[in-house]
């Protein structure tokens, strides 16, 4: 298991690659090109910038997230063939970088959405929350406000304004499309893009949507092992995988996190993980948490103990953190509480290893006995 952290760059993250690196067992960054609009190709000069300036300080970068996918590739229009090319383009870029995963998403207009970016919890520390009420009488654009209102003076990834200053064409346009519609036009990208991908030996993890549900009346259909499952099925290849995000599938109580990992860890399709916790309502309503499994709704143990199982070798990294000790960061996206999630989830790992280690021990003195 490869232990990673989201970093946004040196102009646009609060971290610096220096304090990422003394994260016991960091292995690398996931990272992503932030400067290049939607739906164009990455260059590979700026690629290999990016890739040149994070392992001259010891680190990898083997996972992007994300390459976002241009809107007119996920409403089907004609003129995605051109976007598609750009993507299969940035594929084979990324992979002349030495990239392995990458990581992207197929939400409608909005990326993650959530209703407070700082929700105080009674012990100090600020998270994001998602009031689902608050959704349902609120406006996108309000929504939209709201977020650009309350980052902190950051941009926040997924919500970039160029996307969003169509808000209401696009939500014309989506309104003629439904979650088959949705279903058919993934299809149509992933016949293209997967074999490029099998070629260039990247491995495409496709994000959970976030919430796992339709926000705003528009369609989602990354929200459910069974669309997961239709999802891998479309083409069938290790190449058409799923980033398993316990947050983001967990939000819906209906979603068993460690089932759906370890469906998918046996079908060899889940080269990325998110782990996060996340505290969820009855009302509907959700809060993110400390990784522990006690302060949240998800057993991170269950999840690390799935992973062990299955000796998984691919990438990790804690999702959003709790704001704590008076950090000024990208909301969700400090490094304090990421960097004490990691050492949660090792120290959970451990204790399996080293449990593993005694059986195995156990095991090998017994059969001398026996011999
Ligand atoms: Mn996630």
């Amino acid at each position: 298991m490869k232990v990673n952290f989201r970093w946004f760059g040196h102009q646009n993250d609060s971290v610096s690659l220096e304090h990422i690196k003394q994260i016991p067992g960091i292995n690398g960054i996931v990272g992503a090109l932030y400067d290049v609009p939607v739906g164009e190709a990455w260059p590979l000069e700026n690629i290999l910038e990016l890739k040149n300036e994070i392992t001259s300080r010891g680190l990898n970068l083997d996972v992007i997230e994300s390459v976002n996918i241009h809107e007119d590739i996920k409403l089907g229009l004609p003129t995605r063939e051109l976007y598609i090319r750009n993507y299969q383009e940035t594929i084979r870029n990324l992979a002349k970088a030495g990239v392995k995963v990458i990581c992207y998403n197929f939400m409608p207009v909005f990326d993650w959405t959530r209703t407070d970016l700082a929700k105080e919890l009674p012990d100090g520390s600020t998270v994001l929350a998602y009031s689902k009420e608050q959704i349902e009488n609120s406006h996108p654009d309000l929504i939209v406000e709201q977020m650009e209102n309350d980052s902190n003076g950051f941009s926040l990834p997924g919500w970039e304004p160029e996307r969003l200053s169509q808000l209401k064409s696009l939500f014309n346009l989506y309104s003629q499309v439904s979650e088959e519609d949705l279903f058919d036009n993934l299809r149509y990208f992933l016949e293209q893009i997967i074999p490029v991908a099998e070629e260039e030996n990247i491995r495409m993890a496709l994000h959970p949507d976030d919430p796992p549900w339709s926000v705003f009346g528009l369609p989602r259909i990354v929200t459910n092992k069974e669309n997961l499952e239709r999802i891998v099925n479309m083409v069938d290849s290790p190449a058409n995988s799923l980033t398993i995000c316990s947050g983001s599938l967990g939000a819906n109580p209906n979603n068993n996190i460690p089932e759906i990992l370890r469906y998918f860890l046996k079908r060899d399709r889940v080269p990325f993980v998110h782990i996060r916790n996340v505290k969820i309502y009855e009302n509907g309503d959700f809060e993110e948490s400390s990784h522990r499994s006690s302060d949240g709704s998800i057993n991170l143990y269950e999840i690390v103990k799935a992973l062990h199982d299955y000796d998984f070798k691919g990438y990790f990294r804690p999702d959003h953190g709790r704001m704590i000790w008076g950090e000024v960061a990208r909301p969700g996206y400090g490094l304090y509480d990421r960097a004490m999630g990691i050492m949660y989830i090792l120290g959970l790992w451990d204790s399996l290893e080293q449990r593993s280690e005694k059986e195995k021990a156990e095991r090998s003195s017994e059969n001398v006995t026996n011999q």
